[in-house]
């Protein structure tokens, strides 16, 4: 790392030019050729362009300065240049434009290959999120790609600024130092280094873990990490404040060099006491960055019940403070941006909370989105999402279209009726699916003669050892079968538009027609399990249903439903997809129906089945193998998997 100086070139004999414009700040990685400054004088006015790639340490000229050939723009840090400073001056002078002209017109492109740069030693390394695609303008800095490792995720950020060639990986991949990335072309009359060549983070994102050293009563201290030797890296977020609760694991801080950002872990469980650390400080391993109140030691006791007096009376005036703060709307975007500044930790938040970052305005440094603003985004979302909701006409939040307001009373006697809670979420989700989602049903009928013996058959046996044994529990695992075998089924759309979670688990839902409404629990893992096992665990969490047991988390996390009124009866019905899940099987009443084998009819036992599914994720084809496939295991027991 050098020290160079940047200074006004031959401006053809001209003197006491006027600056009009500088076009950088300090602290800016800028890159040879870009425009630094804009003189003017009485006949043109030209960009002066950096000679040099470098950070921008100062800057010597103001704005309406008058300047001369020689005379000092800025100071740069360069990297891996050891070039002497009166050199580095004749260098810059002799790169630079003619006068009068456009200086910058020399430029041309070249497309430079992106690659892994020194990520610890760290090898196979899971690339978790592709942030550009083909045909993308990325600025230096920006997130093209982010990688994980048990330890922590990290950003890598592009080297330069430019347009995204090829990339040569996807999510899923896993890399290692120097694995090809991409090709960007780059605006520069020179070829820029290789990313190998000046990725200064080394060791420290995947092997960042904080160390805490034991003091006093299990308060513990954290400190920055080895982080690969990098000195003076900045924090570019804090991410908790005294009085958190942080998991072992979860992210206190992060930090930036100009070539990619890491955060920095909790080392364990517990309560932060205090911060010793702000955005903006220039920190290195050793560094202090909290007091953490380790969870579960022996000392804990006594400082938390010193803690919980004051919380306790400062609590009910927090959250009046919280609910009177007004939210801030302008937290959400009118207009996409094209480019997305954030941190691994906001990154892996926002894929919790199925946000697309685009919309989510950034007030970080350098324009980086934050978690807060992460959080301002939601709150503001929902707000405006529930504003929305009551404004095209619902009542009470029941998601129920406006009716006109009828006085029933006078055709007879009437009463009415408060809605359960259930009902009138269910309402709302219903009327939510319906608009939402551009759905399609078909309909199929499977033959479940043979599977019906041989439930009958173990009917008895199953209800000695408790368990009711119906159809149901082969549907669903016919249907976890079905999913594996078209996964296209077991996918929720993202917020983004634009992607789609692939799920590697298959938990379905089974509707019950409990005494509160309807309601969904969630049987997981049903693709590992037997029919046998999905029937003690169904039984179990429909008897749940039906005494109002259930609590929210039975009720999340299902990738299909079944609803089966085949006990009730009807020959068929379109059931609404339960977004953000994109399929929902229905099934109605089985009966005996003639059916011709080739040389008579035949009395078989038909189970009339409604495949409805969202065509935004899964088209006809799809649709049509799943049922076929679904059809194929429910009509001969021995291809189902018991
Ligand atoms: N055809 C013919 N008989 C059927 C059948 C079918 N498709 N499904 C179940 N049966 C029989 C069962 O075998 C059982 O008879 P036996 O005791 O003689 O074996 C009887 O009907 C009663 O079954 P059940 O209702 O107790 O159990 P189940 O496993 O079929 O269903 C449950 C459980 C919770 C799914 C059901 O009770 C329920 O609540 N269904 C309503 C779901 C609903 O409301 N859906 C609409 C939502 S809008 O899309």
């Amino acid at each position: 790392m050098s020290t160079e100086i940047i200074r006004v070139p031959d401006i053809g004999g001209a003197t006491d030019v006027e600056v009009i414009e500088i076009s950088i700040k300090v602290g800016d990685i800028i890159e040879v050729d870009q425009s630094v400054i804009v003189l003017e004088t009485d006949k043109a006015s030209m960009d002066v362009p950096s000679s040099m790639a470098g950070k921008v340490k100062s800057i010597s000229v103001k704005e309406g300065d008058k300047v001369s050939e020689g005379d000092e723009v800025l100071v740069i840090e360069v990297e891996g240049v050891e070039a002497s400073a009166p050199e580095a001056v004749k260098e810059t002078s002799a790169a630079a434009p003619a006068p009068a002209a456009a200086p910058v017109a020399a430029k041309s492109s070249s497309e430079a290959k992106v690659s892994v740069p020194d990520i610890g030693g760290a090898t196979d390394v899971e690339v978790i999120e592709i942030c550009v695609s083909e045909g993308d303008m990325v600025e230096e800095g920006d997130s093209i790609i982010v990688l994980e490792t048990d330890k922590a995720s990290m950003d890598i950020p592009s080297p330069f600024t430019g347009k995204i060639g090829k990339i040569s990986i996807k999510v899923g991949d896993t890399v290692s130092e120097g694995a090809d990335i991409l090709m960007i072309t780059t605006e520069s009359s020179e070829t820029p280094a290789s990313t190998e060549a000046t990725a200064p983070v080394e060791s420290a994102a995947p092997a960042a873990e904080s160390t805490a050293t034991p003091v006093s009563g299990g308060v513990e201290s954290v400190n920055v990490p080895d982080i690969g030797g990098a000195e003076g890296v900045e924090v570019i977020e804090v991410a908790v404040a005294a009085g958190d609760k942080v998991k072992e694991g979860d992210s206190i801080i992060v930090l930036e060099t100009d070539k990619a950002s890491m955060e920095i872990p909790a080392p364990k469980s517990g309560t932060v006491k205090s911060v010793s650390i702000n955005v903006g400080d220039k920190v290195s391993e050793g560094h202090p960055v909290l007091e953490l109140e380790v969870e579960g030691s022996v000392a804990v006791a006594a400082p938390v019940a010193e803690k919980a007096a004051p919380t306790a009376s400062a609590a009910p005036q927090a959250s009046v403070a919280k609910a009177a703060a007004p939210v801030d709307q302008s937290a959400v975007l009118s207009t996409p941006s094209t480019k997305v500044h954030a941190g691994p930790a906001v990154r892996m938040l926002a894929r919790e909370l199925g946000v697309g970052l685009t919309l989510v305005r950034a007030t970080g440094p350098r324009g980086r989105i934050t978690k807060e603003d992460l959080h301002a985004y939601v709150k503001a979302a929902v707000q405006k999402a529930e504003s929305t909701s009551s404004g095209v006409g619902t009542t009470g939040g029941a998601g129920l279209p406006t009716v006109p307001d009828q006085d029933f009373s006078k055709f007879g006697d009437i009463e009415v009726v408060k809605m359960s809670k259930i009902q009138r979420l269910t309402a709302q989700n219903m009327v939510r699916n319906a608009l939402v989602v551009p759905q399609v049903t078909q309909f199929d009928k499977a033959d479940i003669t043979d599977l019906e013996a041989f439930r009958k058959g173990l009917k008895g046996e199953m209800e000695k050892q408790g368990v009711k044994m119906t159809p149901l529990p082969f549907l669903i695992k016919a249907v976890a079968q079905a999913m594996v075998a078209n996964p296209s089924f077991n996918v929720s759309l993202m917020a983004d538009g634009e992607s789609y979670v692939q799920k590697g688990y298959v938990h379905i839902g089974i509707a019950v027609d409990s005494p509160i409404g309807l309601v969904v629990p969630v049987l997981r893992d049903v693709d590992k399990k037997s029919v046998v096992q999905i029937a003690k665990e169904a039984n179990e969490l429909i008897k749940k249903a039906l005494d109002k047991q259930l609590k929210p988390i039975d009720m999340q996390g299902g990738c299909f439903t079944i609803s089966s009124l085949g006990a009730i009866g009807g020959t068929g019905f379109t059931p609404i997809v339960n977004c953000p899940e994109v399929g929902i099987l229905g099934v109605s009443k089985a009966d005996i129906e003639p059916r011709w084998n080739g040389k008579e009819f035949e009395p078989r036992t038909m189970l009339p089945l409604c495949l409805s599914y969202d065509h935004r994720a899964v088209n006809g084809g799809d649709a049509g193998r799943f049922m076929t496939y679904l059809n194929s295991l429910l009509s001969d027991v021995r291809r189902l998997s018991l």
